[in-house]
C-alpha cells in the first residue's frame, strides 16, 4: 500500500512537471534569467570600415534590462578587450528595454548612446564585450570570432 502510494506520488509529479520541460527546453534558454546583459552585438559595421560616421556608427552593443525594475547606467562601463572604455551618464533603462550603445558621434537619444569615437572599436575578427558594473565588478561578458560573421547574439 505505500509503495502503491508513492509510485502514484511519482506518476503525478511527473504529469506536473513534464509539460513545464518540453516549455523551456534548455538549448532556447537564454544565458540571463533575469537583469542587465549584453544582448546583440553588431561588431562588424557593414561595408568597408571608414572613418565616416555613418560607418562607425553602424557598429554598435545592445544591452537589455531583462529585470522588473528599471536600472540607473550611470557609470555603468562597456569595454572592449584592450579597455578602450565608454562610460554611461545617467541614463535610466527601463524595465524589459534595450539601450544601444553606437560606436561613433551623434546626439544622445531615447534608447540610443553614443560613444563619440572616430573609429570603430569592435575588432571585426575577434573580441571580447565586457559590462562593468559601478563598482568595477564584471556584469556580462561576451566573446565573439570570425565563424560569427559581423554579429552576435549574446543573449
Ligand atoms: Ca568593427
Amino acid at each position: 500500500m505505500r509503495i502503491r502510494s508513492a509510485a502514484t506520488a511519482v506518476l503525478a509529479a511527473t504529469a506536473l512537471t513534464a509539460p513545464l520541460l518540453a516549455a523551456a527546453p534548455a538549448s532556447a534558454a537564454p544565458r540571463h534569467q533575469g537583469g542587465l546583459h549584453l544582448g546583440f552585438i553588431q561588431y562588424d559595421s557593414p561595408g568597408r570600415d571608414t572613418s565616416a560616421r555613418a560607418s562607425v556608427n553602424g557598429e554598435w552593443v545592445n544591452i537589455h534590462n531583462s529585470s522588473g525594475s528599471p536600472i540607473q547606467l550611470k557609470g555603468y562601463k562597456l569595454k572592449d578587450n584592450t579597455n578602450y572604455t565608454y562610460t554611461f551618464g545617467s541614463y535610466k533603462i527601463g524595465a524589459g528595454k534595450t539601450v544601444k550603445v553606437r560606436t561613433g558621434k551623434g546626439t544622445n537619444a531615447s534608447g540610443v548612446r553614443y560613444w563619440g569615437r572616430g573609429w570603430h572599436v569592435w575588432n571585426n575578427t575577434t573580441d571580447k564585450a565586457r559590462l562593468i558594473k559601478p563598482n568595477g565588478s564584471q556584469l556580462d561578458s561576451c566573446s565573439w570570432t570570425t565563424r560569427d560573421q559581423g554579429s552576435k547574439n549574446c543573449h
